[in-house]
């Protein structure tokens, strides 16, 4: 089974991913692991620690010249602003005013850590860095069988970008605007509305939430299962994003308009045509039914909360005096939804190349693409279904 760890601390030496279960065969480089990681470092709405940071991945193991061995591979992201080292005397006020909404409190009633510092460093999103690396990994993977995903930023705070659906035909157009926005918002209007609405969130010393769309195309009928709970496609993605810091909901397609909308609105019904094969018009289930790949546009929206760590302080308790105080504060984004983004799309890049490997097997990326060719076959001659 294709899995990942992440190590490592926000202003520590490093931070580390190993992912096991990549066959070998497959072509693995720096340099698109490095743009994914450029993406995620959008610096508008960041702290000034974005300027800091390089955010260079070095690939340590399971790689012989760029290619796969069947090996864990191992990957390393410096941290440039290292505080934790011992040979770095610069040592960090402790903090012991929790912010409400990070894991300040909760993390150190669970750790017996005083100075929440120590919940800081690897409660931090900083984390993600590497989990972003992994998940160029998993890009290349599911690059090989023609599958490709995309993130887009929907709304900041209150200012929403109109509906696009982004699909296969202007797929190259949207994701080039995407990436080169300092917000990853496809609609320009909607775009400097989104700027000048974090300029004024910094500027009164709040944060800001949002909420991205994430999407993969060239999908195949078939990964997760509804046989158990825990397999469901939809049960796996919702999990791998609620997981990135600060993600408190999930849609899978059209979910909370479906929810208020009769059932015959909201189902995506089925044709067929000679010369397409079985085929849908629309997609509000976002590409999956019953915990299961259907072959149509995987789709989902994420929500973010504003970050906790707030220049308008909020109430809190020193827990050392006991006496009431403002929240601690320091350095600190002011909007990260654009780089949630990326993560977003990262995760869901591990979950379907994690789907992928576990119904086409193999140990070597021929095996894998046999396998899977042998079902794209069956599925046309048995089905009429064919991958567009
Ligand atoms: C973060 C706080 C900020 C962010 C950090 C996440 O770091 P600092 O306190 O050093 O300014 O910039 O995110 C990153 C460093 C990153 O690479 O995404 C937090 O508390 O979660």
């Amino acid at each position: 089974m294709l899995r990942f760890l992440t190590a490592g601390e926000s202003h520590g030496k490093c931070l580390v991913g190993i992912i096991e279960g990549v066959p070998a065969g497959f072509n693995i480089n720096e340099v698109e692991i490095n743009a994914e990681l450029k993406k995620r470092k959008i610096a508008f709405g960041r702290s000034d620690r974005m300027q800091i940071e390089t955010d260079q991945v070095e690939i340590l193991s399971g790689l012989n010249h760029g290619v796969s061995m069947g090996t864990p591979i191992a990957v390393m992201i410096k941290n440039q602003d290292d505080r934790l080292s011992e040979d770095n005397d610069c040592l960090m006020e402790a903090l012991s005013s929790p912010r409400p909404g990070h894991a300040d409190l909760a993390g150190a009633m669970k750790y017996h850590h005083k100075d929440m510092r120590n919940i800081l460093e690897r409660a931090s999103a900083r984390e993600t860095a590497a989990r972003v690396a992994v998940g160029a990994i998993c890009k290349s993977i599911l690059k090989e069988f023609n599958v490709t995903t995309y993130s887009h930023v929907l709304s900041i705070g209150e200012v929403s970008c109109p509906m696009i659906n982004i699909n296969k035909e202007n797929f190259d157009f949207f994701t080039k605007i995407i990436d080169e926005s300092p917000i990853r918002c496809a609609i320009q209007d909607t775009e400097s509305d989104m700027l000048d609405m974090i300029n004024r969130a910094r500027e009164a010393g709040e944060s800001l939430g949002g909420c991205f769309e994430i999407g993969a195309f060239g999908m195949i009928p078939g990964l997760g299962t509804y046989s158990s709970w825990d397999k469901r496609l939809d049960a796996s993605i919702a999990q791998a994003i609620i997981s990135i810091p600060g993600i408190k909901g999930i849609e899978i397609g059209d979910a909370v308009i479906n929810s208020v909308s009769p059932g015959s609105a909201v189902h995506d019904q089925i044709y067929y045509d000679e010369g397409r094969g079985l085929y849908r018009q629309t997609n509000q289930a976002g590409g999956i039914e019953g915990g299961v790949s259907n072959g149509e546009k995987i789709w989902a929206r994420a929500y973010m909360k504003p970050i906790p760590t707030l220049k308008k302080a909020l109430n809190s308790v020193n827990t050392n005096s006991w006496v009431p105080e403002k929240a601690h504060y320091e350095r600190a984004d002011v909007c990260a939804v654009p780089s949630a983004s990326v993560i977003g799309e990262a995760m869901l890049a591990f979950v379907l190349a994690q789907e992928m490997l576990a119904k086409f097997g193999g140990d070597n990326m021929s095996e894998l693409k046999s396998s899977f060719d042998d079902y794209l076959s069956y599925l046309k001659k048995e089905w009429r279904w064919e991958r567009i």
